[in-house]
Parts: C-alpha cells; structure tokens; sequence
C-alpha cells in the first residue's frame, strides 16, 4: 500500500492544545470522546498527555456504526487497563442517561463530600478529542438542544465553549486537535476515513482506493454485499475498477472516473451502508 502523503498539524491545533492544557487544571473530570470505528487511533498522544491526572471517561462514540461484539471487546480492552469507558450513539437522545451516570459514577467521592458539607456542586468537564469523533454532538444531546455547531468533517468546532448541561455539570466543548509529528501510517489512513483529517489534505482518490483494498483484506464480505463484486485474490485494482463499473463511475468514452469513484466508496464507508466496519482490530 502507498502511504498517504498527510502533514496537518496547523497552527490553530497547537494554540488549541495550550489552552487545553490551561484549562484541564480547572476541571473535574474529562469526557474523552473516541469514534469506535477508530478507537485506537483516536488516542491522541497530547491529549493522553494532557489528561493523565484527571478522572477520564472513554466514550466510545458511533456505537450505531460498530457490531455489538467490537464494542464489547473495547470497552474490555479499557476495563482491562483500569480505565473506565462506556459505549453510546451519540446522536440518539437514549446515550444521555448512560453518560451521565457515568460521570456520577466517575465523580461519585466528590459527590460524596458535596453532599457531607450539604452543597450543590457544578462540575466542570472538559470534552476532548480528535477531530469530527462526535464532541459536540454529544454536548448538544446533553443539553437537549442544539448549542454547539456541528458537523460532518474535521474542524467544526473553533474555540472552546462552556455549556451547562444539568445543575450538576458544566460542559467545556473544545475543538478537535491532532497531534505534530504524526508518523504512523496507519494511523493517518484510519483518521482519515473517519474524517477525522480535513479533506484538502488527503488525496480522496488514493484514500478510496486504499479502502478498498483494505477492505479485501479485512471485511470482503461487505464489498460482495453492497457492490456484488469477488475474485478478491485478484490485483486490488481489478476489484475497484469492477467496482467503479457497478457504481456508473465512468467519463465520457467509457473511462472510469476515480475521481467520483473515490467519493462514492468513502461516503458509503462512512455513512455505515458498507456495513459495520472496525478498522481497529
Ligand atoms: N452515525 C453517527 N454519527 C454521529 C454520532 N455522533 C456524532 N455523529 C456525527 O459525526 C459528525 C461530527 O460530529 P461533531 O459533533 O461535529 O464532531 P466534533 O468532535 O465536535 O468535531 P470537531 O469540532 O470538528 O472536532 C456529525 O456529522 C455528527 O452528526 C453517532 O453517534 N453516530
Ligand atoms: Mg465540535
């Protein structure tokens, strides 16, 4: 597989990541939101970084778009490590129960010392995450209507904002961040399907390439269920020209159009019509 040429790390993420660190200190707890199609490459170094003294809870965000049996096997993955995380859609009005007993569960000693000196505490928790994994969406369904702008693709969300969900919490929406100097390859290809990495910095027609040919390699069920394609041992580009073909992609004269090709994979990726995908195994 050619690597994907991916060097985004603007100046506004490094002010983002000081003011992260500034503001971690005055919070109570951090609600660290993963998109479970990518759980693993969601962790951003910084962040783990910056949040290593706090109370964390991992939220695996997108259930929707994961099998039940991934799912279990990530919030294990956590449990096992000490950690605690819990697994929601983030866009579905139900995930608001489950959050905040979390966090109650998370915050339960200073609940406890609250309640000893008879005061009704607010806690600050500061939202984080990498782009586009669903912050601000989950801050919104917390607060039962729209209030933080959201949006499918990197960078929605520019400046920090608080947002009182409850009369026990405030929330602090952040903008997505990555991190410098990111080197895995792997890492970058999986951020970026999940749009995680703003589109004009990745080559679309190479990413939807690369999908699919890591698509043969890991799930060839769901491109025989949603294209009618197989003959997977063949070269990757057979299958996608194949594909292409199934999905009209083609210029004037009959050339395929990669270009169009490309989007059309991805968006099916994305919007889950390919199926249930894990691209962190
Ligand atoms: N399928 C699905 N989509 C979701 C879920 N949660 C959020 N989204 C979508 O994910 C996209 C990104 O959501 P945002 O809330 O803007 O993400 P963000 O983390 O605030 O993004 P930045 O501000 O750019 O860092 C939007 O299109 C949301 O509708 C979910 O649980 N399931
Ligand atoms: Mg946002």
């Amino acid at each position: 597989m050619d690597t994907l040429k991916i060097n985004w790390f603007p100046g506004h993420m490094k002010k983002t990541l000081d003011s992260l660190e500034r503001d971690v200190k005055i919070v109570d707890a951090v609600i660290y939101v993963l998109d479970s199609r990518a759980y693993l490459s969601c962790l951003n170094p910084k962040i783990d970084e910056i949040v290593k003294h706090k109370k964390v809870l991992y939220l695996l965000n997108k259930s929707d778009l994961i099998a039940e049996n991934d799912l279990k096997n990530m919030l294990s993955y956590f449990k096992k490590q000490g950690k605690t995380a819990i697994s929601v859609q983030g866009t579905a009005n139900n995930s608001q129960k489950t959050i905040i007993s979390a966090l109650k569960t998370l915050l339960s000693d200073k609940f406890e010392k609250a309640k000893e000196k008879g005061t009704n505490p607010i806690f600050k928790v500061m939202v984080i995450g990498t782009p586009n994994t669903g912050k601000s969406t989950i801050i919104n369904t917390l607060y039962g209507k729209k209030k933080a702008t959201t949006g499918d693709r990197a960078g929605v969300t520019k400046a920090s904002q608080w947002v009182r969900i409850s009369d026990n919490f405030a929330l602090l929406d952040t903008p997505g961040t990555l991190w410098p100097n990111m080197n895995d390859d792997d890492v970058k290809f999986k951020l970026a399907l999940i749009g995680g990495i703003k589109k004009d910095v990745v080559d679309q027609t190479e990413l939807g390439f690369q999908l699919i040919g890591w698509l043969i390699q890991n799930y060839p069920s769901c491109l025989e269920e949603r294209y009618q394609v197989s003959g997977f041992e063949r070269e990757t580009i057979e299958v996608y020209d194949d594909i292409l073909k199934k999905l009209g992609c083609l210029q004037k004269g009959g050339v395929l159009d990669y270009d169009k090709g490309a989007v059309k994979v991805l968006e099916d990726f994305r919007s889950g019509r390919l199926g249930k995908i894990c691209l962190d195994k």
